[in-house]
């Protein structure tokens, strides 16, 4: 499809801009492999603080690479599959105001002066402008989103009676599950953080600046998660050589994420005092009905590839799975989606593990739960990411993918690395070791009163995975970079993979947003009314500051 110079434009800056800042969020996480594994023995290394590479590898990787992703491919898929033009001046606003913001954040990031990992958790307190600078990012995501409306709606009445194309119900499932998340953190950063950060007030309330991030944090997970849903659903069956098995399994995900995706924040907070355990059991409760739409994903992309390998000649209770394209050079989308559902079954079993309270006890702020984060948003979501990143890049600029023989293979490269580097961290976390802890200097420091030499095994296979997912990382650099800046083949058009259906199912009650809202609208109410409740009733004494150097709390 030939679409406007200035939308691909647009979006092929919204992609380029975060892979480059990706550089640096895959070396701080690198970095971190190594402090943690005792090959680093300091504070900092190369100018950088631990800390500080924490934060910029979270925030680098976790919130601006998949903000921009997300927006980018949002506006591609609305353009391509709605067939309209999009509103210029929204698609303008929203690129230069999340433009504006990254870099707002990225300065104090940088100076050391917002050393407060991506959950901004108070009372670790950042410079105002890291603050100011995600609001930006946030309203321009926003600024997309409003944008898009006007177009669906013309499409609507210029279409009545046609079913929305899945892959729009997806794209607007996932921005309403990132409008919902994002109230809360706008909240609490506009007036909780930002005043105390300014210093306008002394001390922070913990407790309820905590629950508005984890009401936040936790739709966050969905609203990376559901582009790649997109791609599973809308691209993956389509690149296995067959259709998607079922057209209701799309629209049930994506509207049964929209209703539970927010009221289960408190999952993240099992082991907060100041949360009563009734609220604790009723959010454990709902993350477990969260769990059912990516139980219904796997059997429904399971059914998806299995049509397409038999369509190919597959045979056999099993022997069809030999029958599908891992390795073809022209179908390269499909490694990187596959690879990501294979990690993905692991972070799924973990999750629940994490969502069942009693168990959580064990593993809450040990290695088990980047392990369980990497095995999530840095598997399937992160290779959905790339892999997306490309198509966009090479269609959209009508340049082929260099080194398609190598390409085709880092989202297994990457897989291997993430599969051993969180058994590392999984077996690190069950036997203790704490996450976001500078370790070289204690616990994998041989003169260090704290040394554990029993977690050596551990830190080895996280040294050793965390290397392999860095050694992908750099070839994929190689790969967009040189795709990018190649000379154009073709003419630039916008072409998206589409899957046919296998079912086509007439489910009305899948059909429409407006019940869901009211679902997800009632579910916020009793899952939160009691506990916000709670924290007003409370006088618990405002915190000060804590600086991560220092394990005493400034006055
Ligand atoms: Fe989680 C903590 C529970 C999913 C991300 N999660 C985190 C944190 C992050 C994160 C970043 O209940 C840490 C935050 C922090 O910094 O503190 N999570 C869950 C549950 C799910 C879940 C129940 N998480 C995700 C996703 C994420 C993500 C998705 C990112 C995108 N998580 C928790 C809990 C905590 C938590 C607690 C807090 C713990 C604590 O103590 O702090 C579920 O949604 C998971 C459902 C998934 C499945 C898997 C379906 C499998 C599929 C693959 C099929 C494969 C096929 C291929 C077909 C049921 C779809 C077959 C191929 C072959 C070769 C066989």
């Amino acid at each position: 499809m030939n679409i406007e110079k200035s939308l691909r434009d647009i979006i092929v800056f919204e992609i380029a801009l975060p892979t480059v800042l990706l550089i640096l969020g895959i070396f701080t996480g690198f970095l971190q492999v190594l402090y943690r594994a005792g090959v680093i023995h300091a504070q900092k290394v190369h100018g950088i603080n631990y800390y500080q590479g924490l934060t910029l590898h979270g925030a680098i990787n976790a919130v601006v690479f998949t903000t921009f992703f997300a927006v980018a491919f949002g506006q591609a898929i609305i353009r391509y599959h709605l067939g309209k033009p999009l509103i210029a001046a929204g698609a303008w606003t929203a690129c230069i105001l999340m433009t504006i913001g990254t870099l707002a954040a990225a300065v104090p990031m940088l100076m050391n002066k917002a050393s407060v990992l991506y959950t901004f958790y108070p009372p670790l307190k950042a410079h105002p402008a890291f603050y100011i600078g995600l609001v930006l990012l946030v309203v321009g995501s926003w600024v997309a989103f409003f944008s898009w409306i006007p177009t669906y709606r013309a499409w609507k009445r210029e279409n009545a009676g046609k079913k929305t194309p899945l892959a729009v119900t997806g794209i607007f499932a996932t921005f309403i599950v990132w409008f919902i998340a994002t109230i809360p953190v706008a909240i609490e950063i506009l007036f909780l953080l930002i005043p105390w950060s300014l210093g306008w007030t002394k001390t922070v309330n913990v407790p309820l600046a905590r629950m508005l991030f984890w009401f936040f944090g936790h739709p966050l997970v969905y609203f990376w998660l559901l582009p790649a849903y997109v791609m599973y659903y809308t691209m993956l069956p389509k690149l296995a050589g067959g259709k998607l098995y079922s057209d209701f399994a799309g629209r049930f995900t994506f509207m049964w994420l929209i209703a539970f995706s927010a009221p289960i924040g408190i999952h993240h907070q099992y082991t907060e005092p100041a949360i009563n355990t009734t609220w604790k059991g009723l959010h454990a409760f709902f993350t477990l009905l969260v769990a059912i739409p990516s139980l219904v994903t796997a059997f429904t992309l399971a059914a998806s590839m299995e049509y397409g390998a038999r369509k190919n000649g597959g045979q056999g209770l099993f022997g069809w799975w030999k029958k599908l394209p891992y390795v073809d050079q022209n179908r390269w989308l499909f490694s990187y989606l596959f690879a990501g559902l294979f990690i993905f079954i692991f972070g799924g079993i973990t999750g629940i593990i994490n969502a069942s309270y009693n168990l959580d006890t064990v593993v809450h702020n040990t290695a088990w739960l980047p392990a369980h984060f990497h095995q999530t948003v840095a598997g399937p979501v992160f290779l959905a990411y790339l892999g997306g990143s490309l198509l966009l890049v090479t269609t959209l600029t009508g340049k082929e993918i260099a080194w398609k023989a190598v390409n085709v293979w880092i989202p297994y490269i990457w897989t291997l690395g993430i599969m051993v580097f969180s058994t590392g961290l999984f077996i690190g976390g069950v036997a203790g070791e704490p996450r976001r802890t500078n370790m070289g200097l204690s616990y994998t420091n041989p003169i260090s009163p704290l040394y554990q030499p029993t977690w050596k095994v551990a830190k080895l296979l996280g040294t050793i995975g965390g290397t392999i997912m860095f050694i992908a990382m750099l070839l994929f650099f190689v790969v967009f970079f040189a795709t990018l800046l190649r000379k154009r083949t073709a003419e630039p058009l916008l072409e998206l993979p589409t899957s046919e259906l296998v079912h086509d199912e007439d489910v009305p009650a899948v059909q429409s947003f407006g019940p869901w809202l009211v679902a997800a609208a009632v579910l916020l109410v009793i899952a939160y009314t009691m506990p916000f409740y709670d924290l007003a009733k409370a006088k618990y004494e405002g915190a000060p500051p804590y600086i991560p150097s220092s394990p005493v709390t400034q006055p």
